[in-house]
């Protein structure tokens, strides 16, 4: 998270960190006790038997003496869309060994209904343990950025020569520059009044001016999350 401010688990209780070997590596989001969303990307080249989940801790090390320590689960299932070629259809599902156990820190997001959008220029906000700066290094606890939401026009105009899908990605960030997700935020959620509207998905480096980050549209799969989960 790049411009934003630090923040707590208990701010966005349904965000997780991805591990890969004890290191971070990806955000997440809890959907239902045992099922998460996530980046398509973000498990192209990990062995499952090494990847856990974190819920309900601010800080990736649980520094703090005054943190309770995370739940940690183990990734039985990964679901990558069917669709996904690099950029596009950048979503997946991972479904944990034992449900989290939900409490304050450690909550359900709520999803958006089918095909909902979001008119240019509305608040969202991110979240993540990723780089604050372009090419920077994890930030040990959990930081927030508020972005907003960007014109097709103005996304394709930015990202040209790259397409933009309307249909299933989402362009959120700041044209002055200076705020955006980055590297390790990748998987995490994107928020709107309190419905995950969107996964952190792509980026031209991080928090350039004139650019923005994209998202995954979350409500172009609401369907195909129902009909892998049941959630
Ligand atoms: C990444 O490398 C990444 N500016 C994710 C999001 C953004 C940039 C890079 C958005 O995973």
């Amino acid at each position: 998270i790049v411009g934003g401010e630090p923040t707590t688990i208990t701010m966005y209780p349904h965000q997780l960190s991805v591990a890969n070997k004890n290191n971070h590596n990806c955000g997440a989001t809890l959907i239902s006790p045992v099922w998460v969303l996530s980046a398509a990307h973000c498990f192209t080249k990990h062995s499952l038997t090494h990847l856990t989940l974190r819920g309900g801790s601010t800080t990736l090390k649980s520094t703090s003496a005054k943190e309770p320590p995370a739940e940690v689960r183990n990734i039985i299932q990964i679901i990558k869309h069917t669709s996904f070629n690099q950029l596009d259809y950048d979503i997946a599902l991972l479904k944990v060994n034992a449900p989290f156990d939900l409490n304050t820190r450690v909550k359900v997001a709520n999803l958006p209904a089918a095909g909902f959008e979001l008119q240019p220029g509305t608040l969202v906000t991110v979240t993540g343990w990723g780089a604050t700066m372009e090419n920077g290094t994890a930030s040990d606890v959990l930081r927030k950025v508020n972005l907003n939401v960007i014109s097709y026009e103005e996304c394709e105009q930015a990202l040209s020569p790259i397409p933009i899908n309307k249909d299933t990605m989402l362009c959120a960030g700041n044209l002055k520059g200076g705020k955006d997700a980055c590297q390790g935020d990748s998987g995490g959620p994107l928020v709107s009044n309190n419905v995950l509207v969107g996964v952190v998905s792509w980026g031209l480096g991080c928090a350039r001016e004139g650019n923005t980050g994209v998202f995954t549209k979350v409500s172009h799969f609401r369907s195909w999350i129902t009909e892998h989960t049941g959630v």
